[in-house]
């Protein structure tokens, strides 16, 4: 499916309108996307494959213009190449395909997104950006650490176990959000032995998101030599965002989340990110849906700013 552009008196420039799935040349298009389906190995069954095509949708009821910075997104031309089709297979069978298809995008564009999808994506979007696992930072906006152990295979609960355990270093992972209840004890003892900077929902509220984010950028930028970002929507508020099954009450709130992802989108070393966990099953008046393309514009806005 592709998006005419609207052009009439009364035209309402959308940012599905500036997607294209056609064959552009290089560099043409700074930004690409890629939809990565994937459903099976999760904690808890549910219809993550859903949630790519409900991204593209509510791309149309976004327009490109954000009122508040006067900033008109119309300009910019994003590269669509579908989903990458992984909708019935495991993390682990799911892995080669998606690193080596996104990889074509991080390796074309300034900045790639990979629409999950549960969580267990990221660690192929990872290994897509820096194979060797040396240069990359990674930033995770998510409730929980995902340091579940890897003993019984790859799932949605355990990518950054899995990065760990391939060799990406501790000190160049960053996480933010994470929330009380949610999570172990052995889990925050993995994570602080591995060198993880570990920011919880509280630490957000004391000091301010924005503070936060800005010293997990300054960190990583000192390490890294480039950065990926997994948004892992059940960071948000659960009242604000039912369409994800791992969202707690007193999660970021659905501003809070789009401001931090403009935030991250200017920072020059963020090469490529991920949206995950949007259960589109569990969504109640598209809210989740809506998020998830506000937090793309927000994205282009940061990006816009570089
Ligand atoms: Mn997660």
């Amino acid at each position: 499916m592709s998006f005419q552009k609207n052009t009439g008196p009364n035209a309402w420039p959308s940012i599905a309108g500036l997607m294209s799935e056609e064959l552009m040349t290089d560099g043409a298009a700074k930004i690409g996307i890629l939809g990565a389906p994937m459903t099976k190995g999760c904690v808890t069954p549910s219809d993550y494959h859903l949630a790519p095509e409900k991204f593209r949708a509510s791309l149309k009821r976004i327009s490109t213009y954000d009122l508040e910075t006067a900033t008109d997104l119309a300009d910019l031309t994003i590269k669509d190449y579908g989903d990458c089709d992984v909708s019935t297979l495991s993390p682990k069978d799911g892995f080669s395909p998606i690193k080596s298809a996104f990889s074509k995008l991080t390796q074309t564009h300034d900045l790639s997104a990979l629409i999950g999808g549960h969580n267990g994506i990221t660690r192929a979007g990872v290994h897509a950006l820096d194979p060797s696992l040396e240069k990359v930072g990674l930033l995770t906006l998510d409730a929980h650490f995902d340091l579940r152990s890897t003993e019984n295979g790859l799932m949605n609960g355990n990518p950054v176990t899995a990065l760990l355990e391939d060799g990406l270093p501790g000190h160049h992972i960053a996480q933010i959000g994470l929330a009380p209840f949610a999570n172990t004890a052995q889990m925050h003892r993995t994570a602080l032995h591995a060198g993880i900077h570990v920011y919880a929902l509280s630490d957000c509220a004391t000091h301010g998101t924005g503070k936060i984010i800005e010293a997990a950028l300054k960190t990583l930028n000192r390490t890294c030599e480039t950065i990926y970002v997994d948004f892992d929507i059940d960071v948000i508020d659960r009242a604000q965002s039912p369409g994800a099954p791992g969202g707690r009450n007193g999660g970021f709130s659905a501003a809070e989340f789009w401001r931090a992802t403009r935030q991250i989108g200017a920072h020059p070393k963020v090469r490529a990110v991920d949206l995950t966990e949007f259960d589109p099953a569990l969504d109640v008046s598209d809210i989740t849906a809506l998020i998830s393309g506000r937090w793309f514009a927000e994205l282009l806005v940061g990006y816009k700013s570089r």
